[in-house]
């Protein structure tokens, strides 16, 4: 596979969400910044204190960074690690969902609004209630509905929360064993004004070939983290980083709450420990947005990069094969 180049090489940026809004498109990435801090399970080295956010008008045109959209300190509930964001626009607001551990240490996710897609963003003074985890991934369906996924194992809590409560004593066990199936990525809808759930949060199932539930044995195929949902042809994709073997991966289901049903593989793992994306539709091309440390060769000091994605004659997703 070829090797693109990053969107941007100022500073380092991960985890992107790329969305349009207005006719351009927007990136929305954490901010990795260097740390002292060893590389662990627990994900510590991924101090990350604030969010930039990224325009083009076109593909392969200038990126504009539009600087410093919200940071930490700007946030009452946060006390560190401002992970993975989203974006949503909802009735000409717009809405960053972000997820950080707040003062007790227990990851949370917040929301933010703006006037504009590139901010700057004004939290609300709490996170929102019953969200956990991390990876806030936001899909607004075609009838205005909107959702929030959410969720990531090891240091993203999951296993913490599998009675509903958080169980700190849980987080050794890492994940599900393998006579489990696995743990569920979340899924609940987004109040009106985008600031609450008004649903349940429940567990998305993801089937494997069998019918049933992927298997907490199965790396390669079970869900780890990097929740992502877009919509083609009617139907909904729901694509993830796998277990421990990161792999970006994607299941198909007929309605946003789920069952999904596993489809395939979009990309092999990145250079780096991690796999984070987006997919979105710009100007008639469908895009992948993913990281990797090509620039750093640290694992937390990662870089944005982007490829072409086409659909084959069943619908199934695969990378462009790239220009020569
Ligand atoms: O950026 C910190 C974490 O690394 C994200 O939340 C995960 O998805 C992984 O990319």
């Amino acid at each position: 596979m070829s090797n693109p180049k990053p969107i941007v090489d100022h500073l380092f940026t991960a985890d992107p969400s790329a969305h349009v809004f207005n006719g351009k498109l927007y990136v929305y990435p954490s901010h990795d910044r260097e740390t002292d801090i060893q590389d662990n399970d627990n994900g510590d080295q991924y101090d990350m204190n604030d969010y930039h956010v990224f325009s083009m008008d076109a593909v392969g045109g200038p990126v504009t960074d539009h600087g410093v959209a919200l940071k930490a300190d700007d946030v009452p509930w946060v006390g560190k690690q401002m992970w993975a964001p989203d974006a949503a626009e909802k009735d000409g607001k717009f809405y960053l969902f972000f997820p950080a551990r707040d003062k007790e240490g227990v990851f949370r996710v917040g929301v933010a609004v703006a006037d504009k897609p590139e901010g700057p963003f004004k939290p609300e003074p709490d996170y929102i209630q019953g969200s956990y985890s991390i990876d806030p991934a936001s899909f607004v369906d075609d009838d205005g509905q909107a959702y929030l996924y959410f969720g990531g194992i090891w240091g993203g809590q999951l296993q913490c929360w599998r009675s509903g409560k958080f169980d700190k004593a849980a987080y050794e066990t890492m994940e599900a064993t393998g006579d489990e199936p696995a743990l569920l990525p979340r899924v609940a809808k987004l109040s009106e004004d985008m600031k609450s759930l008004t649903s349940d949060v429940q567990g998305l199932v993801i089937n494997d070939d069998d019918g049933k539930p992927i298997h907490a044995s199965k790396h390669d195929r079970r869900f780890f983290e990097a929740a992502w949902v877009h919509k083609y042809k009617g139907k909904y994709y729901f694509s993830y980083s796998t277990g421990d073997t990161h792999f970006l991966a994607y299941a198909i289901g007929e309605s946003p709450m789920g069952p999904f049903t596993y489809a395939g593989r979009i990309l092999d793992p990145v250079q780096g420990w991690t796999t984070h994306h987006s997919i979105v539709e710009f100007k008639g091309k469908w895009y992948l947005f993913y990281h990797d440390t090509s620039l750093s060769g640290k694992n937390h000091l990662r870089s944005v990069k982007m490829r072409e994605l086409v659909y084959d004659s069943e619908d199934k997703l695969k990378l462009a094969e790239p220009q020569s």
